[in-house]
């Protein structure tokens, strides 16, 4: 077995080195930092990749979304954002409000550096809104020297629907210092709870020595004066900063969200990190207890940095916020650019939003599932189905007469007996994103397996020279026990060659063997240059961003395919045209 593992490890080996490529990676504490360029304005702005319905701004470059909530029939979304640049440096809280989450209205910065305790930067926060009905964020500002320390801002005018002004009380701020603890990995506060004894938690983010945490915070019923408890909620030794922790209760049973304070036999709770070291996001199901602030993760969900992601892709920094409107919790995470930061600064913009999603636990308690908010739809146009159509084996078929660079896509598959799937050692399946990187997409059906990869090709141009592969291809580890492999290829999704074309992946739990015909489904938003799916009705997602230079406009196309030895159908697939959305 430990053989297995090292020849499965040194066959992957040379892939490593291309897999960590990233083109906008961060320096130490956090993001890459370019002096001579974060006050460059951007004379332009190149609308080449701009989206048609996922969230930006005008111009310049944005990073984390901040401190969202519902509040009094608007939803708000601040968001991490350099008033003077493409990249990274000047941070403010840049706010906008919508009423459906798909068109959004800009208002002018919430939270900017004014005072002692933010001069530096208003980094990431969160809303929490308390039981008078009044919103309050805690967010981390960069004080004179250089310190991360947690400050309070709340509405100057509770009357202005739109909350366009914030305030920061100097009597209270900060609120929070790092007295004794690493002052620049202590940072992004969550959404606070409220437990049965009248005091409020908050969590932030910290690392003593390579050990991540999440510290813990009290506060009585006035939410002004924290005092750190004795033991962080949950840490996990060499995980390095934890970055915009998020904690959060889950109903057991059902797809409904539930506010941040609820606790109970009949939830459970969800951690989330962000790992500064690996740029990569995870979180774990588990068990908290109030009695000892202590959160314990299920033995189902590691905590250790290989466990479960919301996102294969690029997806960082997320926050939830419970809905009351619609009683759901909702996700918002960060996609950042795949291209160079000359590019960026030409084309004078980067980073966008994922579309929001709506999440809850799956049946078996193991893991959460997530799907675009159902609003989303709104921007649904014209529709074009396929059914009953049987894949050839090695066949590439046209969805005809889409917007191929503007779509939303649901797919399911119907499979074949699951005998032709090939065998696979566990030990491969450690490393899915390897896998898949390995296994690739090829246009020769030689290349492919019994079942996959099967799945479609989008912002694909005619002759398929650029195109993004997002598949699935199954595997049997013993008998009667299969394996779901999801991947995006973004091996040829570009004839530029100075962008990221790392191929991501991530596994499947579904039960295939089960039922007389084993389907899988598949969504995948297309939005000029972001491709967003969603695997078996939002069990894997995989996020991705790419340039294509072919396949632009009317010349991207929609194919499904199959690159398998069996054949597959297509029981179902609708394609829709999506309209552009009023964003900022
Ligand atoms: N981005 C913010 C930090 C956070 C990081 C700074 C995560 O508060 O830790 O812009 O992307």
């Amino acid at each position: 077995m430990a053989m297995a593992t090292a020849t499965a490890t040194s066959m992957f080996l040379p892939l490593l080195g291309c897999l960590f490529v990233f083109f906008h990676g961060f320096a130490g504490a956090s993001h890459l930092f370019y002096e001579e360029l974060n006050t460059v304005e951007p004379t332009s702005v190149s609308e080449q990749y701009r989206t048609a319905y996922h969230f930006q701004p005008p111009k310049n470059w944005m990073n984390d979304p901040n401190g969202p909530m519902y509040y009094n029939g608007l939803y708000h979304l601040f968001y991490q954002y350099n008033p003077y640049g493409a990249v990274w440096g000047n941070i403010v809280w840049a706010h906008s409000v919508s009423t459906d989450l798909v068109n959004w209205q800009p208002l002018e910065h919430a939270i900017y550096p004014t005072a002692p305790f933010d001069i530096k930067g208003c980094w990431s926060g969160s809303a929490t809104i308390l039981p008078n009905n009044k919103p309050i964020i805690l967010y981390t500002g960069i004080d004179t020297q250089g310190r991360q320390v947690q400050n309070l801002a709340m509405p100057k005018n509770l009357s202005d629907p739109l909350l366009r002004e914030w305030v920061k009380p100097a009597q209270h701020n900060p609120t929070m210092v790092p007295n004794g603890l690493n002052a620049s990995s202590f940072r992004d506060p969550t959404t606070a709870w409220l437990g049965k004894d009248g005091h409020w938690r908050v969590l932030v983010g910290n690392k003593r020595h390579k050990r991540g945490m999440a510290l813990l915070y009290r506060s009585s019923r006035d939410f002004v004066w924290w005092v750190k408890a004795k033991h962080p909620l949950h840490s996990s030794k060499d995980t390095g900063m934890w970055e915009c922790p998020d904690f959060f209760p889950v109903l057991k049973k059902g797809q409904l969200g539930i506010d941040t304070s609820v606790n109970g036999p009949h939830v459970k709770h969800v951690l989330k990190v962000s790992l500064d070291d690996l740029k990569h996001e995870y979180y774990t199901v588990g068990t908290y207890f109030p009695n000892k602030d202590r959160y314990m993760p299920d033995n189902t969900s590691a905590d250790d940095g290989t466990g479960l992601r919301y996102d294969y892709g690029k997806f960082y920094a997320s926050k939830t916020f419970f809905d009351g409107l619609q009683n759901r919790r909702i996700l918002w995470g960060w996609m950042n650019e795949s291209d160079s930061v000359n590019d960026d600064v030409a084309k004078g913009w980067s980073g966008v939003q994922a579309i929001p999603r709506t999440l809850w636990l799956d049946k078996s308690g193991k893991q959460l599932v997530q799907w675009p908010v159902v609003e989303i739809e709104s921007l649904r146009g014209k529709k074009v189905d396929i059914v009953d159509k049987v894949l050839a084996s090695g066949s590439v078929v046209e969805v005809p007469n889409v917007t191929a660079a503007q779509v939303d896509v649901e797919v399911t598959f119907e499979l074949p007996s699951l005998d032709q799937a090939d065998r696979l050692d566990s030990a491969s399946l450690t490393y899915p994103q390897l896998l898949c990187s390995k296994l690739g997409h090829s246009n020769t059906k030689q290349e492919g397996g019994g079942i996959g990869p099967f799945g479609l090709l989008v912002l694909a141009s005619k002759d398929y020279e650029e195109r993004t592969a997002v598949f699935f291809r199954i595997f049997k580890k013993a008998e009667n026990q299969h394996v779901v492999l999801m991947c995006s290829d973004q091996s040829r999704s570009s004839l530029q060659e100075d962008v990221d074309k790392t191929t991501y992946g991530g596994l499947v739990d579904v039960d295939l063997a089960h039922g007389s015909k084993p389907t899988l489904s598949l969504r995948t938003l297309v939005d000029r240059s972001i491709v967003e799916s969603f695997g078996e009705g939002g069990k894997t997602c995989i996020t991705s961003r790419v340039y294509p230079v072919k396949a632009v406009g009317e010349n991207a196309h929609l194919y499904a395919f199959n690159y398998a030895s069996a054949p597959i159908t297509i029981s179902k697939l609708s394609a829709w045209a999506m309209s552009k959305a009023k964003i900022n």
